[in-house]
């Protein structure tokens, strides 16, 4: 029986929520929209399955042709990557940094990354995540001028603290990572480099930005934001040693049987992302994401560095006027239809839930087949949704607009 027959409720809410992805323009620099090739192996039979361990090496008969999607995974994965090793496993990105931390680290060991605050990611050593608990962060900072990763910071927390990881690769920092200074860096210091390209992923595989290989000793990422793929971790390595720790660390250390029905949504993802017609979508992100840049600088907002090189920039609201905080920010835009996250400026002297920005990406509105021109238009709708924040007939009268203009661009097929 079909899903409507059994649970109408749960069909119905699900049945609203593919309404809202398709009436709403996403700017969520981290969100993106699979093909239905993508979502059909995410919902199969393979769910129905324990396949605890390793290709070849299961805790559990019938694991054949999961040997076989596994298997295909991984060496698409490699394949993408221009790597020696890869474990598909991780359920999430959060996963994925804790496996690779425990396959580097040993309890109590310290690392160095960067604050939430400056565009880090709560794995990075949040004082409540896994990362702050088991071992011992310590953050180097971004540029007060140029608020870009201060290099000078890194070296001087790396001699410091004396690492035994040194993290790079954010959720909030719209400028290339020039991970051969980090690799330098961590050299110096007798470090590993972790690059976590959860968000750049899949710039990186279409050739938009730099590769992490061979600099990082470890790269982890998600599956599900520029890769385009099921919700999901990958780890990637080309040491040997690691390797065997990192599969040691995902299972039996921090999971127990694969989500083997996401492994094939991985495998499917990988696949396409192979194809040549993904280097132009990734190419096409940055330029969208450049255009958007100039189009909101147009009309008067401050950049986060002074612009974009990747999918996503963080909007200065103060610059337009200086009573905009971001929580108002994504209330509002959200009413007139356009979804993204507030976030904090650096040195933001607004507290976390309320903050003086917002992160906007470009991934998901590329998917769906906008072009720079099209950025003038979005641009158009933000200011005019954020200079009307407290009227809602206006948001409403927005939001009608907005949910017209994205028609015009059908979700992926
Ligand atoms: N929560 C994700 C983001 O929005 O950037 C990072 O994992």
């Amino acid at each position: 029986m079909s899903l409507s027959q059994t649970d109408p409720q749960i069909a119905e809410l699900i049945s609203l929520e593919q309404k809202r992805q398709a009436g709403t323009l996403e700017l969520i620099a981290s969100e993106n929209h699979v093909s239905t090739a993508v979502m059909e192996a995410a919902g199969t039979v393979l769910t129905n399955k324990y396949a605890e361990g390793y290709p070849g090496a299961r805790y559990y008969g019938g694991c054949a042709y999961y040997d076989r999607i596994e298997n295909l995974a991984i060496d698409r994965a490699k394949q993408l990557f221009g790597c020696g090793f890869a474990n598909v496993q991780p359920h999430s990105g959060a996963n994925a940094n804790l496996a690779a931390f425990m396959a580097m680290m040993k309890p109590g060991d310290p690392f160095l990354g960067i604050n939430l605050s400056s565009g880090g990611h709560l794995t990075h050593g949040m004082k409540l995540n896994a990362s702050a608990i088991f071992y011992k962060p310590a953050f180097y900072e971004l540029d007060p001028q140029t608020e870009t990763i201060d290099f000078k910071s890194v070296l001087a927390k790396a001699k410091e603290h004396k690492p035994r990881v040194i993290v790079c690769g954010y959720s909030a920092y719209p400028r290339t990572i020039d991970f051969a200074k980090f690799r330098e860096i961590a050299d110096e210091v007798g470090a590993l480099l972790m690059a976590d390209v959860a968000h750049i992923a899949g710039l990186i595989v279409g050739g938009a930005h730099p590769s992490p290989f061979p600099h990082a000793h470890v790269v982890t990422t998600t599956t599900h934001k520029t890769l385009r793929g099921p919700r999901g971790g990958l780890i990637l390595t080309n040491d040997e040693q690691l390797a065997k720790d990192i599969n040691r660390s995902v299972f039996p250390g921090s999971q127990g049987g694969p989500l083997m029905h996401i492994i094939a949504a991985k495998a499917v993802a990988f696949g396409e992302d192979l194809k040549p017609e993904f280097k132009q979508y990734a190419q096409q992100i940055v330029k969208n994401a450049k255009a958007l840049a100039a189009a909101l600088q147009a009309k008067g907002y401050r950049l986060q560095s002074g612009g974009t090189d990747n999918h996503l920039m963080l909007v200065d609201l103060r610059a337009r006027n200086a009573d905009f905080t971001g929580a108002d920010a994504e209330k509002a835009l959200e009413a007139a239809g356009i979804i993204c996250n507030k976030n904090a400026i650096l040195n933001d002297p607004r507290p976390p839930k309320v903050t003086s920005g917002v992160r906007l990406g470009t991934p998901a509105l590329t998917t769906r087949g906008l072009k720079e021109a099209d950025m003038s238009t979005v641009a158009a709708f933000i200011d005019r949704a954020l200079l009307a924040k407290d009227d809602a007939g206006s948001l409403e009268k927005i939001r009608q607009e907005v949910a017209d203009f994205a028609g015009k661009f059908p979700m992926p097929h």
